[in-house]
């Protein structure tokens, strides 16, 4: 019989296996290894994305075996205990392939679909992001918080885009209608520290088209605990493909309304 879950036991373990999965990570990032000649550095990167995650799931079943499991790279496993974790094994991938810094592993454990716990781990920055529900926000250990800036005109704003053309078609007329109104924009690569990005006063908002639920699970809970707001634009339960929003206190409503402009959209009746 597993035992009751305890959300800052889960964070706990979230956080070592975030921990083993960054070594492999930096162990084997493209260029610091032997490559086959026969293997492409994209196929590398495949390869590494898979034994990330095989490797946390591996090490969260050896200490809670009934648990469930939604992964980027497949895992997907019904949970007998009502918990389950929610990974992407490597949030920016194409970071990752070049060898620029931003790129994470992300886990999140959810308890009966409440998301309780969350780590963003950057290996190459040795930068640990952590919340638990209703614990607040830190950054390897310390409390972190959203910046206080109310004008859209002095935000700082993050974005990312589509991996397919016509996805970006759509984002390019968005961004056209974003880039006027807010003090500037950056492209980082990771929607996961994106929103940690937002979480401790690094970015004052983040909208993204297309992300997927582990791309957001664990960094939304962190930037939530930071005092800030994560959610997706039409303010309903999030589906695969919405435009996720993540904002400072303060911005939420002016952001919601020019992004939800912007993409064609009413404003959202939901606050
Ligand atoms: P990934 O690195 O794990 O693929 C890039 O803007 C951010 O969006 C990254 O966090 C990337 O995650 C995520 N993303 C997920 N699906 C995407 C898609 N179809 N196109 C572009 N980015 C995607
Ligand atoms: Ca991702």
């Amino acid at each position: 019989m597993t035992s009751a879950p305890d959300p800052i036991a889960l964070g706990a373990l979230a956080q070592a296996v975030a921990r083993e999965a960054g070594v492999l990570l930096m162990e084997r990032l493209p260029g610091t290894r032997e490559v086959d000649t026969k293997t492409s550095p994209v196929d590398v990167v495949t390869e590494v994305d898979r034994a990330s995650e095989a490797l946390i799931v591996a090490r969260i079943l050896e200490a809670r075996p009934d648990d469930g499991f939604l992964g980027e790279e497949g895992a997907d496993m019904p949970s007998r205990t009502g918990v389950r974790w929610i990974i992407d094994p490597i949030d920016g991938t194409v970071n990752y392939l070049y060898r620029r810094p931003a790129f994470a592993v992300c886990i999140a454990a959810e308890v009966d679909g409440q998301i309780v716990a969350g780590v963003v781990y950057n290996p190459f920055l040795d930068e640990l992001f952590a919340a638990t529900l209703g614990q607040g926000a830190t950054l390897n250990g310390v409390p972190i918080h959203v910046s206080t800036e109310a004008r859209l005109a002095h935000a700082l704003c993050g974005t990312g885009f589509d991996y397919r053309a016509e996805g970006r078609r759509v984002q390019a007329t968005v961004l056209s209608r974003v880039i006027h109104e807010v003090r500037d924009i950056r492209r980082e690569g990771s929607a996961a520290l994106d929103l940690c990005a937002v979480a401790c006063g690094r970015l004052d908002v983040y909208y993204e088209r297309g992300v997927h639920l582990w791309d957001v699970a664990a960094a939304g809970l962190i930037l939530r605990e930071a005092g800030g707001r994560a959610e997706p634009l039409t303010g309903e339960p999030f589906s695969d493909g919405d435009t996720w929003l993540g904002t400072n206190a303060a911005l939420y409503l002016d952001f919601r309304a020019l992004i939800g402009g912007a993409s064609g959209l009413d404003a959202p009746s939901k606050c």
